[in-house]
């Protein structure tokens, strides 16, 4: 029944508050993505993953929800939500919508109910007696990945419950066999209303330690061990999977923190069946220490945490982003510098990523090179810079200039401004002041302007996922590293049935030597794609230009 079309697939992010604006009220909505899709048809992608659209009183922007079953009124309607998935399959576009069931909102009618306690549903969430004389401490000393500790009291019952994000985000308790069996009834639900698959956000979090136990102190997260992929993770999935995703030709992507190349056989492997990929993120902390202290990119280290996931078994399929909407745009991230390069800078990580092993990702913005945003203190709109600002606030005043200096390199916010449309009013996001501000570069950086230009880093994106459709070494290919400890390029071989491509990256704004492999031998060789005019039409020892990438076929 699975007909795993993944494998060959190319997926679009949509983050859908901005995205595009189609009533005139600021937030970005269904129509908005309506309106759009001939524009993402025309990208080459195959499939779009939506950030959630379900009812939710948006303290975590609707990944805290209220209603599985229905969406978000600033969104739109059930009926707009099916017109958007009509026109997305009749143009031969998948949709995977987003999964939020480690927690619920706590205007979720099941959390509203769970705070009686003796209500069937109090046991649908993790209420715990606090410590201390009177209970008046939290039951464990885990901390919220939004800040501050991850339990909150509740006056009417005497107890706490756990939240490992915003304290309006309760954890659902996955013991429970109810919670496990509506969360199956939940995918059923939008499988028969023609979804193609789900995103898993925080799936790895949803079986916590027996006894929930206190975790080691250590920065900046308390105690995650104890529900990391915790003792049921596997148990749990395995029963979903068999009472929702195999009934369908579904694809399932887990947000996994924790699933590395040790332990991902067990996780995504075909005969597992369980999910059949997983997001990982040991590369995006690669200019990170400890996840949130700015580090100078390392080439070689981002490689071969890379290469790691290449060379699983082929039943185990990888997946590359370079950007979601938690993180801050690739570029200069990834780049360095660019100065005037921006585009050619966009081209060389473009190439870096497609030619893999791998389900590529692309999220919204990241065709026409948008950038992280210079914002102020008083333009941050996510939970997570807020509820930092406000702690550091608090806490250590004196930190603040340098908290500011963290969030400029680190918030999600920049993944988060108005996708930028045209050099017009608003980005041509929306006629109305949007909901968050525009990044002032829209009037250079926007799709308009790109569709003019043939040389353009969007109509690259085109030719690149073009020429990747449908090739079986791309899709199955052996991968290897050429020059891998590299700090300037990023070069690999892939083979598969006497068939190779030679993708060969600069990544840096400066030129460099390269040279062929000594134990590379070949008959002939064509070029296949670079974002150069010029690049010679054959394999050559040369002098790379600034971020001159170049795919060769062998
Ligand atoms: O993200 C999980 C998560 O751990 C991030 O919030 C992480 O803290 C962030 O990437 C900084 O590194 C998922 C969603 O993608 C995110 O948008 C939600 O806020 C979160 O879960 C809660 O649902
Ligand atoms: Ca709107």
């Amino acid at each position: 029944m699975k007909t795993r079309w993944y494998k060959d697939a190319v997926i679009y992010q949509i983050y859908p508050r901005s995205f595009c604006d189609g009533n005139g009220d600021g937030i970005g909505d269904i129509r908005g993505i309506i309106s759009k899709l001939d524009y993402i048809k025309s990208l080459g992608v195959d499939a779009v993953w939506l950030s959630p659209v379900y009812k939710s009183p948006n303290d975590d922007n609707g990944y805290d929800i209220s209603d599985y079953r229905d969406i978000m009124d600033e969104f739109g309607t059930l009926d707009d939500w099916k017109e958007m998935i009509d026109g997305m399959h009749s143009r031969g576009i998948r949709l995977i919508m987003d999964l939020v069931v480690n927690h619920t909102s706590d205007e979720h009618a099941w959390f509203v109910e769970s705070k009686n306690k003796d209500s069937e549903y109090r046991d649908y969430y993790i209420w715990q007696k606090g410590r201390g004389k009177n209970g008046k401490k939290p039951p464990n000393n885990w901390t919220s990945n939004f800040v501050g500790p991850a339990w909150e009291y509740d006056e009417q019952s005497g107890e706490w419950y756990l939240h490992l994000f915003s304290k309006k985000q309760p954890d659902l308790n996955w013991e429970n066999p109810k919670v496990r069996q509506e969360v199956a009834d939940i995918c059923n639900y939008w499988f028969d209303l023609g979804v193609d698959g789900f995103r898993c956000d925080v799936i790895t979090y949803i079986s916590k330690k027996d006894g929930l136990p206190n975790g080691k102190l250590k920065f900046p997260l308390i105690g995650d061990e104890n529900y990391i992929v915790g003792p049921n993770y596997h148990k749990y999935i395995h029963e979903l999977n068999e009472r929702s995703f195999s009934r369908y030709d579904s694809m399932t992507v887990g947000e996994s923190i924790g699933i590395t190349p040790d332990n991902a056989f067990d996780a995504i492997d075909e005969s597992v069946g369980e999910l059949d990929t997983v997001f990982s993120f040991d590369h995006m902390g690669v200019d990170f220490k400890m996840n949130v202290i700015p580090a100078k990119f390392n080439l070689a280290k981002y490689k071969k945490i890379l290469n790691r996931w290449q060379q699983l078994p082929k039943t185990c399929q990888p997946t590359i982003f370079l950007e979601n909407h938690d993180q801050p745009r690739c570029l200069p991230r990834f780049s360095g510098d660019y100065g005037d390069r921006r585009e050619l800078a966009g081209m060389a990580l473009a190439t870096s990523m497609f030619f893999m092993r791998a389900t590529p990702y692309i999220y919204q913005g990241q065709e026409i090179g948008m950038t992280n945003c210079d914002f102020k203190q008083e333009d941050y709109k996510d939970i997570m810079s807020v509820n930092a600002l406000n702690m550091i606030k608090k806490v250590c005043p004196l930190l603040l200039p340098y908290a500011r200096k963290v969030l400029l390199k680190r918030a999600r916010d920049h993944a988060r401004t108005p996708m930028q449309w045209t050099a017009g009013d608003n980005a041509g996001f929306s006629t109305a002041k949007p909901w968050m501000m525009v990044n002032p570069n829209y009037k250079e950086i926007n799709v308009e302007d790109s569709e003019k230009r043939n040389d353009s880093l969007l109509n690259f994106y085109r030719k690149a996922l073009a020429y990747r459709k449908g090739k079986d070494v791309v899709i199955n290919g052996d991968f290897k590293l050429v020059y891998p400890k590299s700090k300037d390029i990023f070069a690999y071989i892939r083979e598969y049935e006497g068939k190779r491509l030679f993708v060969i990256v600069n990544f840096k704004n400066k030129q460099v030597n390269f040279k062929i492999p000594k134990d590379l031998t070949f008959d002939n060789c064509a070029l296949a794609l670079s974002n150069y005019a010029d690049t010679p039409q054959t394999l050559q020892s040369m002098k790379l230009r600034e971020y001159e990438a170049i795919v060769y076929e062998l």
